[in-house]
């Protein structure tokens, strides 16, 4: 990247398009909401254990919704309150926050590479001026491993 400069979503799409990222998401299916809250969980788990817990939940939900989305508090998401949210607590708490059909732009029902992109662009860009300098493109890649 020249110095000085971020990278556009031009530059960010070609490191994106043929690393395989996307199509780990898609897991060879339609990338529709099921699968979009299923990778999401599996990203936001950062320790692997099946549930998040509120550190987790924390430092993913910040970047992840970002401005776009309204968070809630914990007992929004850990509707069953057992301290832990669990895979179906985390769909319904996106569902209800529009989150895969902000994705999905064409409402088509699935994710497109595009739509992709831009969704993780937008989340990316935390200071919203249109690319990504070093710090919020490294921290992007830290959200999608
Ligand atoms: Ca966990
Ligand atoms: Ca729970
Ligand atoms: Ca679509
Ligand atoms: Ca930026």
């Amino acid at each position: 990247m020249p110095a000085g400069r971020g990278l556009s979503e031009h530059e960010v799409e070609r490191q994106f398009r043929g690393d395989g990222h996307y199509r780990r998401w898609r897991a060879g299916r339609r990338l529709d909401a099921h699968a979009l809250h299923a990778r999401l969980f599996i990203l936001w788990d950062r320790d692997r254990d099946g549930a998040l817990d509120g550190a987790e939940w924390g430092a993913a939900s910040g970047w992840w919704l970002g401005r776009d989305y309204p968070r809630g508090d914990w007992n929004d998401w850990d509707t069953g309150g057992d301290g832990v949210i669990d895979f179906n607590e985390f769909a319904q708490a996106l569902q209800a926050r529009g989150y895969f059909r902000g994705w999905d732009i064409d409402t088509d029902g699935e994710i497109s590479f595009d739509e992709w992109l831009d969704a993780i662009y937008t989340a990316a860009d935390l200071d919203d001026d249109g690319e990504l300098g070093p710090a919020e493109w490294q921290e992007a890649r830290h959200w999608l491993r």
